[in-house]
């Protein structure tokens, strides 16, 4: 009897890890909540890179959404917040990225409805090589 709960234990943790998409861990995701009259907002969360190479994204996109941006964001000396888009964001292999507030963010535009916190963004992630990831980032609110 013990010996079928360790094999059906083992079985379990080998679906978990196959489940990850492109050798990569996705922690803490989430999206900011829109006010009715609102298109834009930001998703942040920490992308880990568990592969053996660098990735790089190579395009980002939303069915929710007109465009989906990296950015990243920077005080000038007159203290305006900038942001800047990044086209390529690589991750080296082991490594990985924090998109957070006042740092480097997932710009969401042209929101097609608004979010509404318990529901879910979908964010399609391309990279330069290797199978392409699919978020699904629930709404939380402001
Ligand atoms: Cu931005």
């Amino acid at each position: 009897m013990k010996y079928i709960i360790y094999v059906l234990y083992f079985l379990t943790i080998c679906t978990a890890a196959s489940g990850d998409e492109a050798g990569l861990k996705t922690t803490d995701f989430y999206v900011r909540e829109t006010p009715p009259t609102i298109k834009t907002t930001a998703a942040y969360g920490k992308l880990l890179n568990r592969s053996k190479s660098s990735l790089i994204i190579s395009e980002i996109s939303s069915p929710q959404a007109k465009t989906i941006e990296i950015h990243s964001t920077k005080v000038d000396e007159k203290g305006m917040v900038e942001m800047d888009e990044v086209t390529s964001l690589r991750i080296p292999p082991g490594k990985s990225v924090r998109f957070e507030p006042g740092g480097l963010h997932i710009m969401v535009m042209g929101l097609k409805n608004p979010l509404k916190a318990g529901e879910q963004l979908e964010v399609d992630i391309t990279f330069s090589k290797g199978k392409p990831l699919k978020l699904m980032i629930p709404v939380r609110k402001l």
